[in-house]
């Protein structure tokens, strides 16, 4: 990661880092837009982060050219962004500065984030889209709707998800259907149960 210092930043940086509290302050506000963030959404942004303690820059979205794109409110990201993020327009952009106990908290992270490390990010929201349906892989498997998987089901399932390129490399359908339901079949009948199924298994609400 980058541990470039970034300079311009620090002083205003001290000023409002103060202990305990999420601020976020608007560097750019769009006036209005046909949607703003909420929780669920895929979010895709631009950032940099500092820490607040020296304005050293830990990592940045920008550096590396390449937007950051998860789902907003679901814990994919640090507390102080899921919450901080929210009701925003793309073309927003707004400085984060984040207390421990919404980011890395008494662990940090890795060599770059220090244990108890307020943060500060810059980011700008570049655009909001729908995320993906929750696909219900029981029900798709489950051809004749009996709520038990079959052995042959789940065979012809591996069948239509393994692309031709792993069949050719040796890719047993057939082996991996016995390795799932040594996994799943948990009481051996043969069947694997809408309970046993430990993958995704239910419609959207
Ligand atoms: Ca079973």
């Amino acid at each position: 990661m980058n541990t470039m210092r970034l300079l311009v930043a620090l002083a205003f940086v001290a000023a409002v880092a103060y202990a305990g509290e999420l601020e976020v302050e608007s560097l750019h506000k769009v006036e209005s837009c046909d949607r703003r963030s909420k929780s669920g959404d895929m979010l895709t942004m631009h950032y940099t982060g500092t820490l607040a303690e020296d304005g050293k820059k830990f990592d940045s979205s920008v550096d590396r050219g390449d937007p950051f794109t998860f789902q907003l409110g679901v814990g994919q990201v640090i507390k102080g962004w899921d919450q901080a993020l929210v009701d925003l327009c793309p073309g927003d952009k707004n400085r984060l500065t984040i207390p421990p106990e919404l980011a890395y908290g008494d662990r940090g992270a890795g060599d770059v984030i220090p244990p108890g490390a307020t943060l500060v990010f810059e980011v700008e929201l570049i655009s909001i889209a729908d995320a993906p349906p929750v696909v219900n892989v029981f029900k798709q498997i489950d051809e004749d709707s009996d709520e038990h998987l079959s052995k042959e089901e789940v065979l012809q399932y591996i069948k239509t998800q393994l692309p031709a390129e792993e069949l050719e490399n040796g890719q047993d359908p057939h082996k991996i259907t016995e390795e799932i339901f040594h996994h799943e079949d948990k009481d051996r009948d043969g069947y694997i149960s809408h309970e046993e199924f430990s993958g995704p298994k239910h419609d959207e609400l």
